[in-house]
Parts: C-alpha cells; structure tokens; sequence
C-alpha cells in the first residue's frame, strides 16, 4: 500500500493512542536564540499572551482562503460573519499556486487581489495571522506549490539552491503586500507564519532562511510556525536555536477526518490540548479543529456533526482551561470551494465546506452560534488574557470534575466543569466546594452529556461584582450607564448567580422566574434556565444591572457590535454585519431570513423609562438596512421594532440546452500539427500543461501483428484516461493515485491493458493512438519528501504489444503556462478540445438542441439563464444534479467561464454546486456549459439552479 498523506493520517492515529494521546510534556526546554527583529513592533508578548501596544489581547482567528472563494465582493461578507461572531483575527494561507502560473510571472490582480483582502481586513477591524508558505498544504493542488516548481531542482522544503531561489521570487512578491499592512504600519497583520507542519524535514537553515527573508523584506511582527500533531519533532530539535521561531503553535485535530464515523469518534486523536512548546511564548492553538475534510465521502453534512456543538463545546473549553492559550485558531471557519484544479486530488472533491461554522454556501450553522457564545465569552472576559492554571474546586461527585485557571492579577478564576470521563453522556450533579475570591462556596452544578462549561467567580462585571455563577457568561456591555449583561446555560437546569452589593439593592424580575434573596452582602438569584428571564437591579452601591438569563438558543439571538458611541446589543435578526450612531441615529447592517421582531440596547437608542433604566432614553431613529423601522421602548431599556423578510426568490428553469459531442483529435485526420511533439518523455509536466485534460497522440506505422496497448498514466486520485485506435473506442482505465513516499515514482499507478480488435491495424498503414487524460491535480508535499510532490502526471508508459515505434504528440489547457486567460488564473482550464475552443466562454453557440446522451468520450451543453434576484438581499444560489453521481460520467460546469465543479460518482458525492455572486451575475445573462466525459455511452442528467439560502440585507448594503 502506498504511504499516502490518507495513510498517514490513520497512522497518526496510531501513535497518538500508543503515546497516551497527549503530547509529551518537555521539560526544561530552554528558551531559544530569537529570530530579532530588525525594527521594534506594537506586537510583542511574553509567556501569558500577545500584547498590541503593550495592552493585552487574546486572539480569536478563524481561517480563511481567498482562493476558494473566487469573488472579491464576498471576501467581505465572510469576515463581516467572522467578526460578527466575535472572532478578532482571520487566519489566512497565501497560495503561490494560485498567483504564478510560470516562473517568473506573477498576478495580484481581480480574484488574487490579496492587498484588497488584506483592506476589507483591516476596515472590519480584524486581524491577520498571514500564512504565505512557501509550502501551506490545505489539500490544495501540490499544496500550494505551483506546478512549474515541480520541474525545478533542488529539493522543495529545503534549503537546496534550487528551490530557494525559487521561493524567493514568491516571498519577494507577497512579503512586501504582507509588510506594508503589518500592524506595526497601522495594518492589520499581526503575526507571520512561516512554512506549514515542516516536522518530517530536519533543515534548520531553511526554516532560518524562511524567517530572514521575512525580517529583510520587512516583516517586524512575531514570527510562528504551526507544528504538526506530535510537536516533539519540531520543538525537540529546533526548539531553541537556528530555525525556531518566536511564537509555535500546535495544530489538533482531536476528532479525525473520519466523517462517516461520527457518531463513534470522540477525541480519538486526542485530548486535544494545545502544548506549549516554547515557555516564553503564549500558547497557540494554530489550526483547532473545526470541521473536516472529507476522506471517506460521507459528505460534509456528516463532518459537520463530527465537529459539531458537543465537541466544540468539550475539546474547545477544555483545550481553553487545560493550556491556557491565549491564541486560538480555528480551521476552518468557512471553507469554500476547490474551483477549477485549486483542490489537491488525493484527500477532497470541489466542494470544501469541510462542515464549518459557515456554509460552503455563505450560511450560519449552529456550529456559528456556538462559536458566537464562547468568542463573546473570551471578549468580555479580559483576565482570561493572562491567567495561571490553579486547582478547580472539589466536586462531590466523582463523575463531573474541574480544572481551573485564576487570573495573575486580579484573581479572578475561570471554571472547567466536565465530565471525568470524557467519553460520558450521562446526566450529572455535584456540589461544588468552592473557594472563590469572595468567600467560599458549595455550588450546586449539572452537566447533561458531552458538554462542559466555563463559571467564573471573582469576576468584576462591569460595574458589579460576580462571586460566581453557574450559568456562563455570554457578554456584558456598558449601555446607557447601565450594565447589561447576558448569562445562559442549558434548557431545564437549574442555575445560581450571586453578585455582591454593599446594601440590599432592588431586585425587579421583569420576565421569567427568578427567586432572589440577600444577605452578608450576597444578592443570590436563583431560576431555571428557560427563554430569557430578565431581573432588573438597582441600588445596592452600584449602577444598575439589566441581567439576561437565557439558554444555550436564547443566548445565541443576541449580537454585539461597537459603535462610536458605544457598544449596542440586538436580537432577532440573523446577523448583525454593523452598527453605527450618530447623533441620537442609530443605523445597523442585518441580514434577516425571515420578516419578525428586532430588539436593540443601545446609548442612543435607549428605552422611555430613564428613571428606573438609567441616563440614556431620548427618543431616536433606528434605520437597518437603510430603511427606518419604528421602534417602542420596554421596560429592559430597549427598543423594539420589526423587521421585514426576504422577498421570494423565483429562479428560472434552465431551458434551451444546446448540446454537441467532440473529441476530434480520436479520429485519425485530426490535424495535431501544431502540438507539441512529446520527445522528452511522456508525462505532461514537462510541456508545461499542468490542470485537467491532456490528449496524447502516437502515430505509428502498423506491423498489422499489434496484440495490444499498454498505458500507465497518473492522474491523482479519482482521475481516470480514454483510448481510441484509429477513431475506434478501446475503453477507460483508473488513473493512478499518489506517490508512494518511499519510491519516488510508484511503478505501477495505474496500468491500462487495451487488446487490439482483430482486423483493425493492417501492415504498413499509418494509425494514430489517441489517449485523453484526466490529471486531477498535483499530489502535495506534506511529508517534506519531494517525491510525492514531484511524481508526474499524465502518460508514464506506452507500448504496443507487436508494434514498432509510436512518435507521441501532447496537447493540454491551451497555451500552457502562458495564460490566454489570465482573469481566471492557472487553475481554470485544462485541455479538452472544447475548452481550448473557448466553449467554456459566455456568449451564443449554434449547437444542436440537447438531446442529453453522452457517447462514449466527450460531449458539450450550453444554456444561458438571465436572473434579477430580489436587491438589497443576499441569496445563494446553487446548481444541483438530481439523483446519485453516475459512476462512468465526470461533468464539469462552467459559469461564466469559471469552471465550479466537478460532478461525478469517481470524484465524490457532490450534487449541489455553489455558484457565487460575482462569478454568477445575480442581475443579469449567465451563461452555464457542462463538458462531460463518459467512459461508457449513458444519459446525462440536467441539472437545476436551488436556492442555498437567503436573507434580506447581505453584505452589498452600506449605510
Ligand atoms: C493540517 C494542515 O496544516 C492543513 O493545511 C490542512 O491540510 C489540514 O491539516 C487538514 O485539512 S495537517 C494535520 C491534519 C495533520
């Protein structure tokens, strides 16, 4: 069996178990010589966390690739979704595949616009963990090598003369983008990731190089590293000297890829607790897990609940207490697309949601409200930025235990509760011995199933003064002169909050139930988590207090966002993209799925009863989306309006196919003069066409005694190739997969024995074997081995069993490395006859009306669809393939051009096609054309346009 990166994820599997699933403690690990600085930065950081301008920060990232997401406009919408979940920072790979086709030439233009990123990053106030390689990995096409690299000497990943002067050229282009918008120059790039989990390679020079070519080009923020799984390797030998870097992090992926397993997998690659590998820097969690790819084509669905709420809730809590990172980043947070030939062949399909948070299709899940909860949590909660891990309280029942971190400074503790047994899924209670700054305590708490929660004590809330509380903290706000705070915890279980007053304040329950009762300067309210109780309270030695009890859902109706005039709060809506005031105006940016209430605590728009609320209550105009909604004031200081729905989206039918079969260049006249004579060897490498098709021809002088033809071709998983002899269809074999590691060249990928029909050679006469094949990418280098990502792609071997001497011509995506399409970029095209015609293209064709068979080979249908989505809403539109992916048909649709998927029973169980806006033109003709390769006659399946999803507002509204 060949070692593939698939194989050495099962293996790791191993290891991990065999080594207890945890990372070995090291002890003692010196600090290390640092990478300096050439110039002092705003960044800096000691053991507990990053500071900015020596102020504490606790980073909250999720990732994010640009190059899968092939439309500018929506970049934005998906860091406003970021940010309106309360992440601070956006992880982001830079891929220099998806910037140079050929040596030398490199665009940062349209799609790869990456200074335009890196602005709409910093105009939503996020940062940048920029991660530019060379080598990145992310299961895209050599990992983000660009393919000419594979032809160039010395050994990728190294410090070889070769590659570094190759990766110079990429560095020498994006490091100065990446400089320029450092922090340190009021941008938005916070640290700088060198390389990607080098932990199989031992060449310190290079990961030193890496770092001073960043210090010489202008990089001033900390440098990091993320390190693989078992950090030993890395930490271990570089971990203080040439190559470390100042801040590693550690990736974990505690729940596995194994999607089609996850109601089993609990943890089963670990405990997932990010090591700190060097004590003088904060922990950093560089990739957390927060989805899949999907091995085993459960479809992503099923990721979605491997790395759903409960494990979210267990492994990112725990992690949080357990190391105490101040610097978490989550992978991913919306995946994307492998549009055209971005994807790495081995591991995924077009689509790569991966079961994020956010939809492949742009939208919220309940993995997005989780992560709302626990980033609102780590946001209010400054002392978490420097903490020391402490004993948690004792608990009565040895079935639910705790882990604590306390605060340096102010003493304020932080709370794991979980289950002992992590594996658990029973209902638990204990009580709690608990010595909390303000006194001790026995503490009543419930756990049901995986979950664990985060209490505080000795908490100053604002104005007030937590002593602790067994619901978790949501957020507080100052609004209005009021503290407004939200606390959840799960639906039907009890929960207990006791604040600290230096006389008996006022206690009004406006809504809900909740029992309260003071003494020795403890107000302690009791109730059930159910809805949203609120409990106004007054008095007391402190400015007043609005508390919100709700659930793990009420919790999640609830927004924030800052304005100039302070923070505001709202509820109701789908998302809340921004809020800004002026004067006594408040207008906000929200996305609503369906037409209902909207709630809003603001400093300007206040509620009408400033005699028990506070000082805020003038009378103001709300406007969302542009347009002024009426609000009433409550007695909770709000005000309340309604908002409209999404307008109905009508999609037309896709009509007026047109189809048309190719493949000329099987039959024996085709004129392949102006190809390129294949005299270096077979493999489609070295003719410079790396993405998709390829079409070979040999032409040969008949012995009339052939028996057969022998292929071997490389395609990447899931590819596959087509013979024809002299026009004649001989068949399909599988294209070989992946490299072993070992072997720089699998012998055997993927043998193709076709007989030759009695009767078809005749002696002496010129005949003409033509082979398409299907490369399907670029293996990747993650083992740092060279030869994975090196191996070839296209024919390896040919021969005729009693033939002579064939002379081989090759053709792939028209013009090579010289891009005829450089909007589109490298990884649009490949070589079938119509997509180096231009079929793909907008615009009419003549064709016949589809009469939807394909034959064996290649057939084309087109069809244009005008659309006017409704405006001022964002609907996502997908194209969907009715029924099961047909086994001997590869379907590739292009929108507009752009080629979106790869639809097929061999590639994956994809049937549902993103089409993004920008791409797609929501307002206007579009032009879709299917190409479709059939290794055997069938009937091709129309597919449908289906609404992914909408919502009024969408990211196009500025107000
Ligand atoms: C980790 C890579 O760093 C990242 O690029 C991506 O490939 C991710 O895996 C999987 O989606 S490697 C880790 C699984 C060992």
């Amino acid at each position: 069996m060949p070692v593939t990166r698939r194989v050495l994820l099962t293996l790791l599997t191993a290891v991990l178990v065999a080594s207890g699933l945890g990372h070995p403690a090291r002890a003692g690990a010196a600090p290390a010589a640092e990478a300096k600085a050439a110039a002092p930065s705003r960044v800096s950081y000691d053991a507990h966390s990053l500071t900015v301008d020596g102020e504490r920060v606790f980073v909250r990232a999720a990732e994010f690739h640009y190059f899968r997401l092939p439309s500018p406009a929506l970049w934005r919408d998906i860091l406003e979704k970021y940010k309106a979940a309360g992440f601070n920072t956006v992880s982001l790979y830079f891929s220099w595949a998806y910037h140079s086709p050929k040596r030398g030439v490199y665009d940062f233009t349209g799609v790869r616009d990456v200074d335009k990123l890196l602005r709409t990053a910093e105009d939503l106030g996020l940062w940048v963990v920029a991660r530019p390689g060379p080598y990145i990995n992310a299961e895209t096409s050599g990992g983000g090598f660009p393919a000419w690299l594979k032809r160039v000497p010395g050994r990728a990943r190294s410090s070889e003369a070769g590659y570094t002067a190759a990766y110079r050229e990429w560095l020498a282009h994006i490091n100065p983008i990446l400089a320029r918008h450092q922090v340190d120059r009021g941008g938005s790039v916070l640290l700088y990731n060198v390389e990607n989990e080098y932990q199989a390679n031992t060449d310190a020079q290079y990961m030193q190089d890496l770092q001073d070519t960043a210090r010489a080009d202008g990089i001033t923020v900390p440098i990091t590293t993320n390190v693989c799984c078992d950090a030993a390797s890395w930490a271990s030998t570089w971990g203080s000297g040439l190559g470390a870097v100042q801040i590693p992090g550690v990736d974990d992926y505690p729940q596995t890829f194994d999607c089609a397993s996850y109601e089993t997998v609990w943890g089963d690659w670990g405990e997932g607790v990010t090591e700190r590998i060097r004590p003088d820097a904060p922990g950093y969690a560089a990739e957390y897990q927060a989805g899949a790819i999907d091995l085993d084509n459960a479809g992503y669905e099923a990721c979605r609940k491997l790395t759903g709420v409960p494990y979210m809730k267990y492994f990112q809590k725990n992690n949080l207490v357990q190391s105490g990172s101040t610097l978490l980043s989550y992978y991913m947070g919306f995946g994307g697309t492998n549009w055209g030939w971005l994807g790495q062949p081995n591991d995924v399909y077009t689509s790569y949601d991966y079961g994020a948070a956010i939809t492949e299709a742009r939208q919220l899940t309940a993995k997005y409200d989780e992560f709302k909860r626990q980033n609102y949590f780590q946001r209010a909660v400054t002392p978490l930025t420097s903490t020391d891990a402490a004993p948690g309280p004792a608990s009565s029942n040895a079935a639910l235990s705790t882990a604590a971190r306390v605060n340096t400074a102010e003493g304020t503790q932080i709370v794991l509760l979980r289950h002992t047994d992590r594996a658990a899924v029973s209902d638990d209670r204990a009580t709690l011995d608990w010595a909390t700054p303000d006194g001790r305590y026995q503490v009543p708490v419930r756990l049901i199933g995986r979950d664990a929660k985060l209490f505080l004590a000795g908490y100053d809330l604002g104005g007030q003064r937590l002593v602790y509380s067994t619901s978790e903290l949501l957020t507080h706000e100052p609004i209005g002169g009021r503290d407004v705070a939200v606390l959840y915890g799960t639906g039907g279980t009890a929960g207990e909050t006791v604040l600290r007053y230096s006389s008996r304040p006022k206690v009004t329950v406006l809504d809900g139930k909740v029992a309260s009762s003071f003494s020795g300067g403890d107000l302690r309210l009791s109730y059930t988590h159910q809805g949203l109780a609120r409990v106004l309270i007054t008095g007391g030695g402190r400015r007043p207090l609005l508390l919100m009890l709700g659930t793990d859902a009420s919790a999640a109706t609830f927004w924030r966002a800052d304005t100039a005039s302070g923070p505001v709060l709202v509820r109701g809506t789908d998302l809340l993209r921004s809020a800004s005031s002026r004067g006594s105006s408040l207008s906000l940016r929200a996305d609503t799925a369906t037409a209902g209430p909207i709630e809003i605590w603001s400093g300007t728009a206040g509620g009408a009863q400033p005699s028990l609320l506070g000082s805020q209550g003038r009378a103001t105009t709300v406007t969302v989306n542009g347009l002024r909604v009426n609000t009433n004031a409550t007695a909770s200081g709000s005000v309340v309006g309604r908002l409209p729905g999404p307008a109905k989206v009508r999609l037309p039918q896709l009509s007026g196919w047109q189809g048309k079969a190719e493949a000329p260049e099987a039959k024996p006249g085709f004129d392949d003069a102006r190809w390129r004579v294949a005299d270096a060897g077979l493999p489609s490498d070295d003719y410079g066409f790396h993405s998709g098709a390829v079409w070979y021809r040999g032409r040969f002088t008949a012995t009339g005694a052939e028996t057969s033809i022998d292929l071997n071709a490389i395609t990447g998983r899931r590819g596959v190739y087509l013979v024809w002899l002299d026009g004649r269809y001989l068949g399909s074999a599988a294209g070989g997969t992946q490299a072993d590691s070992d072997a720089p060249i699998n012998p055997d990928p993927g043998p193709g024995h076709f007989a030759v029909p009695p009767g078809v050679l005749k002696g002496g006469q010129q005949a003409v074997v033509s082979v398409l094949v299907q490369n399907m990418g670029n293996n990747d280098d993650w083992t740092a081995d060279d030869n994975r990502f090196r191996q070839p792609r296209g024919l390896v071997r040919a021969s005729i069993a009693g033939g002579g001497d064939v002379t081989w011509r090759i053709q792939g995506a028209r013009g090579g490395e010289d891009l005829p399409d450089p909007v589109r970029g490298p990884l649009n095209l490949g070589g079938l006859y119509g997509e180096r015609a231009g079929w793909t293209l907008p615009g009419h064709v003549a064709w016949p009306r589809a009469q939807w068979a394909a034959p064996a080979g290649v057939t084309w249908f087109r069809t244009e669809f005008a659309l006017d989505l409704p405006r001022a809403q964002d609907t996502s539109l997908a194209l969907r393939f009715p029924g099961t992916p047909p086994a001997g048909q590869r379907v590739q649709l292009f929108l507009n051009g752009w080629n979106l998927g790869h639809y097929g029973g061999q590639i994956g169980p994809q049937t549902d096609f993103v089409l993004p806006a920008g791409v797609l033109k929501e307002h206007g003709s579009n032009t879709l054309a299917l190409s479709v390769v059939a290794t055997a006659p069938g009937t091709v399946t129309p597919p449908v346009l289906v609404t992914a999803g909408t919502q009024r507002g969408g990211p196009g509204l500025v107000p």
